[in-house]
């Protein structure tokens, strides 16, 4: 930057200064169709069929099974439900469900920013689980409701999800209700019923739990849980995900996992894009 520039606003001071080398990297998907982004407006969830390839799901869930963690600590973690967290510093068996192209395509229509990956975890609930509180994975979010763009969640199917064995349950339309509203008794879930391979896609603000599985089966998921650029995700991601791993990583997935600037500034490292720290 040369002493005569003028900067005229903050925006300029990203794209004219801080940006020299490393620009903001769009993260482009497969733009979704108009009728799945009005289902997913008014639904709050949309079911995306048969998105991965006989190969790919197998692989995911071989990776998925091997890293199952032990049963929760909790009641929403569920104490006869296994998960793993930090799964991109485990395996790359995931990275094109993370980072896929479909997904990446409701990403930008719907959080118009550069998103990041708030969470990635396995959850495998088993029998005996009970159903999990209902939520809203916002839930964490100041000023969520209604309508508010903080985040973007997905489960991907690994068994059939049915009513018996732990489909999530959903409140369709929650996510327009005001912020002191609660699922009650008068409020019917409907269960997101899927195959493996399937994936629910749903508005951070949707009302929703693990189901109860009453069968003698688990129920193997993956969740990828992102958020807009400024906000804290839930895991630590540059504490989970080393450097090294990172640099071995396609794009997008170095950005949503925080290699990013959201401009003008945020995210920056001594000064600088962070992603001079994965420059050799
Ligand atoms: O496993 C599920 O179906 C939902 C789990 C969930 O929403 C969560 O743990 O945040």
């Amino acid at each position: 930057m040369t002493r005569t520039q003028t900067l005229e606003n903050q925006h300029d001071l990203f794209t004219k200064d801080l940006a020299g080398k490393h620009k903001q990297t769009e993260v482009i998907g497969h733009p979704p169709s108009s009728d799945l982004l009005k289902a997913y407006d008014r639904d709050g969830y949309v079911i995306l069929k048969g998105l991965l390839s006989d190969a790919v799901r197998e692989t995911a869930e071989t990776a998925l099974r091997d890293l199952l963690g032990p049963t929760g600590r909790n009641d929403f973690e569920g104490f006869n439900t296994q998960r793993a967290y930090a799964l991109l510093a485990k395996t790359r068996a995931l990275d094109l469900l993370i980072a896929h192209p479909q997904i990446l395509g409701i990403l930008k229509a719907r959080l118009h920013a550069q998103p990041l990956l708030s969470a990635s975890l396995a959850i495998n609930i088993g029998p005996g689980e009970t159903p999990q509180l209902p939520h809203a994975d916002d839930g964490f979010y100041p000023d969520m409701r209604p309508d508010a763009r903080h985040g973007l969640s997905v489960i991907w199917a690994f068994d059939p999800f049915t009513a018996a064995n732990g489909a999530t349950r959903t409140w369709p339309g929650s996510h327009h209700w005001p912020a002191e509203r609660r699922p009650g008794p008068e409020d019917p879930w409907t269960p997101a019923l899927m195959e493996p391979g399937d994936a629910l896609v749903f508005h951070g603000g949707l009302w929703h739990a693990g189901g109860e599985n009453t069968t003698n089966e688990g129920r193997l998921a993956l969740t990828a849980q992102y958020c807009a650029p400024w906000l804290r995700t839930q895991e630590n991601m540059s504490q989970a995900v080393p450097p090294d791993i990172i640099k071995a990583l396609k794009a997008p997935l170095p950005s949503l996992l925080g290699y990013q600037i959201h401009p003008p500034f945020m995210g920056h490292v001594n000064g600088m894009h962070p992603n001079r720290l994965l420059e050799d």
